[in-house]
């Protein structure tokens, strides 16, 4: 089986197409730009980019819509995740951080799988803190200031570990499940 990934970032594909090997899964990119609506809700820019893909003909596909939600700075970047990172990137956020003691965050990802004519929403979280300084070479995004466990970034735990704990394994693991229940894919022997 065959399911597109419409994404502008090759780093969630690639999380994307070793998650779903074992299940005989492909996942292909494809770039089609989509509307990412203003919102305070992941859910719904995801549900707004699904209507718009499917209107322009386009099936069996996933799209996911990410944020880290920093708690001292009242959840920002969230859903203008995309936005921080062009504009101030993760030194900026580094920045607005400096003797700041709450470092708490959560990084939220919400993906939107059109399969088989139906519809799967799930949403993945994963707990952690902001770094002081920006650690590590893989990954991709806020990865290098963002930590899981109060020691690695997850730029610094590579793909296979960062899958198993990531808010995008969370959210994954959730979506096998229902992929499964639903009898759309078995894995693979
Ligand atoms: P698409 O919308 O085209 O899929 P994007 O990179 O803009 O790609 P999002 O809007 O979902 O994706 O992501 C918002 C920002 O959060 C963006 O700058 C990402 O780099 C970052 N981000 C998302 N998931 C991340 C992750 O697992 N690790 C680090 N940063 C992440």
């Amino acid at each position: 089986m065959k399911l597109k990934v419409i994404t502008s970032n090759p780093g969630k594909v690639k999380e994307f197409q070793r998650s779903f090997e074992d299940m005989g899964v492909e996942m292909e990119h494809l770039h089609l730009p989509y509307d990412e609506i203003q919102t305070s809700e992941l859910e719904e820019v995801v549900r707004k980019g699904m209507d718009e893909i499917r209107s322009k003909g386009v099936n069996d596909f996933i799209i996911d819509d990410s944020g880290l939600f920093i708690n001292a700075l009242k959840g920002f970047p969230g859903v203008y995740s995309a936005y921080g990172q062009k504009t101030i990137g993760n030194k900026g956020i580094l920045r607005l951080m400096e003797g700041v003691k709450d470092r708490s965050a959560v990084f939220k990802c919400c993906i939107g799988c059109d399969i088989g004519g139906r519809t799967i929403i799930v949403t993945g979280e994963c707990p952690g803190y902001i770094l002081d300084s920006e650690r590590g070479n893989e990954g991709f995004g806020y990865d290098p200031i963002f930590t899981h466990d109060n020691e690695r970034s997850f730029a610094e735990i590579g793909v296979e570990e960062k899958n198993v704990i990531s808010h995008r394994g969370n959210a994954v693991a959730l979506l096998r499940e229902r992929l499964i229940s639903e009898g759309l894919i078995g894995p693979k022997n």
